[in-house]
């Protein structure tokens, strides 16, 4: 019975020593080691490698990461399950990248940033947090942390999910008529879905559109959800004030595309959480006795509903 690990060296190292402890039945083998495909039980990759269907024995197929629309699972037969990670220092990181793209956004960051770079010395009206609206587009794992890093700021926050869902001190929306309700009344709109063919390219002009002026965006999915050509236009006609993207499509955007350097967009690449070794090789073995005992799987993918 074999593990079969398709990351980086730097946690395949970890993983093969917790394995060896943890789980000594099972072969570990990177995707470079000789092995029978016909022997993987179990295999951990950020995408499917192409030739899945060399894995005749697959039972279970994990994401490295939290999201797994990369894992392109259509082409799984139908009994293979699909694990995403689920670990705390994920959802930590993307609680410090929000609260980073929120108060940004709220504190006009790239407005000064331009402003210093043109050594230009002026101070623009200051709002309260108490008077910024922040919407949460998701409110799974990521989107609920969030939000619970965000509330001591004093952010008056609501959400928005797929079904009804009650969060501790925020106004919860859910479904189409849902998300014209949390927009109108959002100043910084947080972007926390998962890809899905219902999620694809919501980010648009029509939902930028139904902001209120001069709201900002800190989009942490997936690059397809974005329109991007529709965002540049909402931050060149003022409508926008700006965006933090963590997030393209494609990543890295092309040497010459606009959003490297429009004045309204911060854009890092893809970083705002990072899977740390240890941790997931914790989440990985746990899950693995888990389904051995014939235990619920965490972070099970229902691979119907896409995510
Ligand atoms: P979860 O599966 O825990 O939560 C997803 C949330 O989105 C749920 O609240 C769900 O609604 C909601 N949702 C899904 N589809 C719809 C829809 N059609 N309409 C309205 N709401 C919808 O995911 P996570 O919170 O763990 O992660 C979210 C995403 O964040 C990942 O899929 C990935 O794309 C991104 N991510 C990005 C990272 C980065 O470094 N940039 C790192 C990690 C994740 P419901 O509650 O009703 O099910
Ligand atoms: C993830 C990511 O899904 O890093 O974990 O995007």
């Amino acid at each position: 019975m074999t593990f079969l690990f398709n990351s980086t060296e730097e946690r395949a190292r970890v993983f093969a020593v917790r394995f060896a402890e943890e789980l000594p039945d099972i072969r570990f083998v990177r995707n470079g080691d000789a092995f029978d495909p016909a022997d993987v039980r179990y295999l951990i990759t950020w995408t499917a490698p192409d030739d899945l269907g060399r894995f005749s024995s697959l039972e279970i197929l994990f994401s490295i990461g939290a999201g797994i629309d990369q894992l392109n699972t259509d082409a799984l037969p139908p009994h293979v399950l699909v694990v995403r990670m689920v670990e705390e220092g994920i959802t930590r990181m993307m609680q410090e990248y929000v609260t980073l793209g929120v108060l940004a956004l709220h504190r006009q960051l790239p407005l000064y940033i331009t402003q210093q770079k043109e050594a230009r010395w002026q101070a623009h009206d200051l709002l309260p947090a108490t008077q910024r609206r922040v919407g949460v587009l998701g409110l799974g794992m990521m989107g609920s942390a969030v939000i619970e890093r965000l509330k001591p700021f004093g952010f008056p926050i609501a959400g928005w999910s797929r079904s009804p869902r009650s969060l501790d001190g925020i106004r919860s929306f859910h479904g189409k008529e849902g998300l014209a309700a949390l927009l109108a009344e959002t100043n910084i709109l947080i972007c926390l879905l998962p890809l899905t063919p219902e999620t694809v390219g919501i980010l648009d002009a029509d939902l930028f559109s139904r902001l209120p002026a001069g709201a900002g965006l800190v989009h942490v999915g997936r690059g397809q959800h974005l329109d991007q050509a529709a965002l540049i236009e909402a931050l060149d006609s003022g409508h926008l004030s700006g965006a933090v993207l963590d997030v393209t499509d494609p990543e890295p955007l092309p040497a010459d595309h606009r959003l490297w350097n429009h004045p309204g967009v911060i854009l890092t690449p893809h970083i705002a959480s990072k899977v740390e070794a240890a941790p997931a090789a914790k989440a990985v073995i746990d899950n693995i006795r888990r389904h051995r005992a014939g235990l619920p799987l965490i972070g099970l993918v229902d691979r119907g509903r896409g995510y």
